[in-house]
């Protein structure tokens, strides 16, 4: 029995040592990236049995990727290797001025071949939660296709679905054909963890409560809306309700903040507690994940969190 499993790409991610164009950039930190797998690892990292499925290059990247990510006590029993494609990369560009810029090498990558017949129906059927995001569907038709499979397979057996849009704009190549795919999926979903940037491009409005009014009026879902430092907003059909951030003085890399929060707010759900306990969760290993160079070398133990909310004391030794 699982408590989370999801499906996605996920990539060797070239980290610039310095902050500057990459015309100028002379030295990397190899570390991988993918959103989906980012949630996984976070779960993990505070206690909870995930499972990630995917589809990697048969080279010395897709080995590194799944062996890093079984390391973190991953399920990667579903995790495949083909020689057809190689695996994805992509490099960040850090600036003093302007926002962290990536650019991929993913086009016609190993994961973009996956198709429908790659999952396990039995694997997805055994998990408390299924968690998707928008970057999937915008890789391949076959990698959209297997992502409404394993919605059908999900809803066969009463697995919950968590869906993020991630919007990246770089992956689509039509803005309308995106907001149809996003409006699509967040229909499908039970909860919905969209940042307000994502919420603003999809609803055309960049008031929170306005964008989950607009979500909630495509059915019962549970709904977070991720406000950055400020916090986060949530709602359902009867109640929704700001929960306060934590500020992090030095903020390192923004990027992985959103997985973290969806790690947190979903340990949150799967512990039973109620959706303010949840975000306040979500909002905590946010924080933690902007406080290292890298989606996941920042998300917290179970441990490491109780401390950092004032739940436990530390012991130094
Ligand atoms: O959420 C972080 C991810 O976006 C990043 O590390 C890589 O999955 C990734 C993507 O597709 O951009």
């Amino acid at each position: 029995m699982l408590d989370f499993v999801t499906l996605g790409e996920t990539m060797v991610m070239m980290n610039p040592d310095e902050s500057g164009s990459l015309k100028y950039i002379f030295n990397f930190k190899k570390q991988l990236g993918g959103a989906e797998s980012n949630v996984a690892i976070g779960l993990s990292r505070l206690g909870f049995k995930t499972g990630w499925i995917s589809l990697l290059g048969a080279d010395p990247h897709g080995e590194y990727i799944k062996a890093f990510i079984q390391g973190e006590g991953v399920d990667t029993s579903q995790v495949k290797f083909t020689t057809a494609a190689p695996t994805g990369l992509f490099f960040k560009e850090r600036r003093e001025i302007g926002e962290t810029k990536v650019y991929y090498y993913r086009k016609n990558s190993a994961f973009s071949t996956i198709k429908p017949e790659d999952l396990n129906e039995e694997y997805i059927a055994q998990s408390k939660y299924l968690h998707l995001t928008g970057i999937t569907p915008a890789l391949s038709d076959s990698c959209y296709q297997t992502v409404l499979r394993a919605i059908e397979i999900a809803k066969k057996y009463n697995v919950k679905i968590s869906f993020d849009p991630n919007l990246r704009l770089k992956l689509w190549k039509n803005k309308n054909h995106m907001k149809e795919v996003i409006l699509n999926l967040i229909k499908e979903a039970d909860i919905v963890l969209p940042g307000l940037s994502e919420g603003q491009i999809i609803f055309d409005t960049n008031n929170p409560e306005e964008i989950a009014k607009k979500i909630l009026g495509f059915g019962e879902k549970i709904i977070a809306i991720k406000l950055g430092p400020e916090g986060s907003l949530i709602a359902d059909s009867n109640s929704m309700k700001y929960v306060k951030g934590f500020k992090i003085e030095r903020e390192v890399d923004p990027v992985g903040a959103g997985d973290g929060f969806a790690a947190g707010f979903l340990a949150g759900l799967l512990k039973g507690y109620d959706l303010s306990q949840s975000a306040l969760i979500g909002n905590a290993v946010g924080a933690f994940a902007v406080t290292v160079k890298g989606d996941v070398e920042g998300l917290p133990t179970m441990d490491e969190l109780q401390i950092f909310m004032g739940e436990k004391e530390e012991i130094f030794r």
